[in-house]
């Protein structure tokens, strides 16, 4: 891979001038040199049920550890991907720093080497949120990168590990890559592992190993580097300094721990009691790290509480995701994306020239097309996983998308970015606050989201999950329900809504032709009202349904209400078709957003 061989970073070339054996920056880098690396070729057996979900391969932690359990995915991995991205290349390492991490990255360490890699930028303490390992892939032209995360899952060792491979222009691997190593893992039988020690990834520097280099990287840097190409951190700066302007981000004891405090606190001012919960554990202090009205209940309590700061977020166990509040307000994800879109041009350098286009997934609710169309931009409506904008993001067609599952994102990487969500947001609050005197009538979230409301209309929407079922009735609910949507007809009468169209979401990607089957059975009613079911591919056992309900109030007057009562009957009609009491055993879900 010329791209990859064709770059010396400047200190590894300085030390590599200098043979390696000595201290180059004291106490923050260290070089050792070895002889030529051996590759020991382990005898392995395949292992069943090695396929890669919605993001990546997800199991039990005690499952992972075990025997060759990701050594042989890795290895399938290394032989799934074409040998001249992987011979002479480099890649990045990193993860949500969750139990099993640090074992797990030296024995990604020795299969790259012993696979050909020749370079691997790995985080400091294995550290690297999802959002930063894409950064770092495409700052350092890296063929790719592996995010060791079960991401929102929680962690530990009676809990969820995970892995994801990210490809070069750092997105998701794609289904043809990700189809092709559950190939491999069914007939790997020889693990390529070089012959090395262990390496101590808690200082940055180089470590050589004859031809093969670990350099172990500042987690944060080239990140915020990023960041600051994309936003005015001036601006966001004067409003964090504000006497009157209160924020908390928790960082729910995961990964964006790590992040927060260089960036919020110690680049832009903000006081540091605004970070809680800011120290990354390996079991996320036995919580779940899943930024929603249900797992960050300790923010929310805070954000509705009767001296309430202005702006909350919080983010997931890898960072990509993220929950936005104001002052007893809560943004859906949905409404998010589409308010980032509307104000990106005014209040966003990198976006000030205007947006490509714009993106969701199928069951994200559809105000961002009413913003697409607001602005004469491209909207593409994509399968549910950010694997699904890369293609979009590389052919300069997309610039702001995201997912009701508290993802946003853009195209100055190519994985859903929390902090990233949380900086636009903080942008518009700047923006909108530049000319109100300190102690005047701020601007807050709830009237930025009321005025778009105002403006667009508003997409009431929830999901209802249903954690920890069987997986058998579940699969066999789905069955009926795409039985039924083949067998609806326009206009059928559903209570008093009466259907367009019923179907199994089907995806072709317009750059490269790619087909995704059966992504979601979605009733669709003449009024764009929507009821969505599919099952979860992120879960490490069992199955989890999930039931999208979405319904546009175009009347100002109606739209303050609450959304599980403004979507009751819908969500009544949705429980009713899908039988799912009668499937699941469940009369309620675990978690409603
Ligand atoms: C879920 C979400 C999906 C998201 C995925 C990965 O997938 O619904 O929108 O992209 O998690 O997010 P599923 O298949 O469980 O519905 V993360 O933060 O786990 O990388
Ligand atoms: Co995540």
């Amino acid at each position: 891979c010329m791209r990859a061989c064709a770059r010396a970073t400047p200190l590894a070339s300085a030390t590599s001038a200098r043979g390696g054996g000595k201290n180059s920056r004291a106490g923050t880098t260290k070089t050792r040199a070895m002889a030529t690396v051996t590759v020991k070729e382990v005898a392995t057996t395949p292992i069943e049920g090695q396929k890669t979900g919605t993001s990546g391969l997800r199991k039990k932690a005690a499952v992972f550890s075990e025997g060759n359990y990701l050594a042989n995915w890795v290895q399938s991995l290394f032989s799934a991907l074409p040998r001249d991205d992987v011979e002479g290349s480099s890649m990045v390492l990193g993860g949500d720093g969750r139990w099993f991490n640090k074992e797990a990255s030296q024995i990604i360490l020795k299969l790259a080497a012993g696979n050909g890699v020749k370079k691997m930028y790995v985080g400091r303490d294995g550290y690297l949120c999802t959002p930063a390992a894409s950064a770092v892939i495409r700052a350092r032209e890296a063929v790719g990168g592996f995010i060791m995360s079960a991401s929102h899952n929680p962690g530990g060792p009676t809990e969820d590990w995970g892995i994801k491979f990210n490809y070069s222009s750092g997105e998701p691997a794609p289904e043809k890559i990700t189809d092709a190593i559950y190939g491999f893992t069914q007939t790997v039988d020889t693990l390529k592992m070089a012959d090395i020690p262990d390496v101590d990834l808690s200082v940055c520097g180089v470590t050589k190993f004859g031809d093969f280099e670990v350099e172990v990287i500042d987690p944060v840097d080239d990140y915020l580097k990023l960041l600051k190409q994309v936003f005015d951190f001036d601006l966001i700066k004067s409003l964090l300094t504000r006497a009157d302007f209160k924020m908390q981000f928790d960082a729910m004891h995961a990964i964006t721990g790590a992040y927060a405090k260089p960036i919020f606190v110690d680049v832009l001012g903000a006081d540091a009691n605004s970070v809680v919960n800011g120290v990354p554990k390996e079991d996320f202090a036995g919580g779940h790290p899943d930024p929603n009205l249900t797992y960050a209940e300790e923010l929310v309590k805070v954000m509705y509480s009767a001296d309430a700061p202005d702006f909350g977020a919080a983010s997931d166990g890898d960072g990509d995701r993220n929950m936005i509040l104001g002052n007893n307000f809560f943004v859906t994800p949905s409404d998010s994306v589409a308010i980032i879109a509307a104000n990106a041009v005014d209040c966003i350098p990198y976006f000030k020239s205007g947006l490509k286009g714009l993106a969701r997934s199928m069951p994200t609710a559809a105000a961002l097309d009413r913003v697409a169309a607001g602005l004469g931009v491209e909207c593409f409506e994509t399968p549910t996983g950010w694997k699904f904008f890369g293609n979009l993001m590389d052919a300069g067609r997309l610039s702001v998308c995201g997912e009701e599952s508290f993802g946003t994102g853009a195209d100055h990487v190519r994985e859903k970015d929390g902090p990233w969500a949380v900086l636009a947001w903080l942008s518009i609050l700047a923006y909108r606050n530049e000319d109100v005197p300190v102690g005047g009538e701020k601007v807050g979230v709830e009237q930025i989201t009321k005025e778009h409301w105002a403006k667009y209309g508003r997409n009431f929407f929830s999901r209802y999950d249903y954690e920890g079922c069987e997986s058998d009735p579940c699969n066999a609910m789905v069955e009926s329900l795409r039985a039924k949507a083949a067998a609806a007809k326009k206009g059928d009468k559903y209570g008093d809504y009466e259907l367009d169209f019923a179907d199994d979401f089907e995806y072709t990607d317009p750059i490269d032709g790619s087909v995704a089957k059966k992504q979601g059975v979605r009733f669709v009613f003449t009024d764009g009202s929507r009821f969505i079911f599919r099952l979860s591919g992120t879960g490490s056992s069992g199955a989890t349904v999930r039931m999208y309900i979405e319904q546009y109030e175009a009347d100002p007057a109606k739209q303050g209400a609450d959304a599980q009562d403004a979507l009751a009957p819908l969500i009544a009609i949705a429980l009713e078709t899908s039988q799912l009491a009668k499937f699941t055993g469940r009369e309620s879900p675990t978690v409603i957003t």
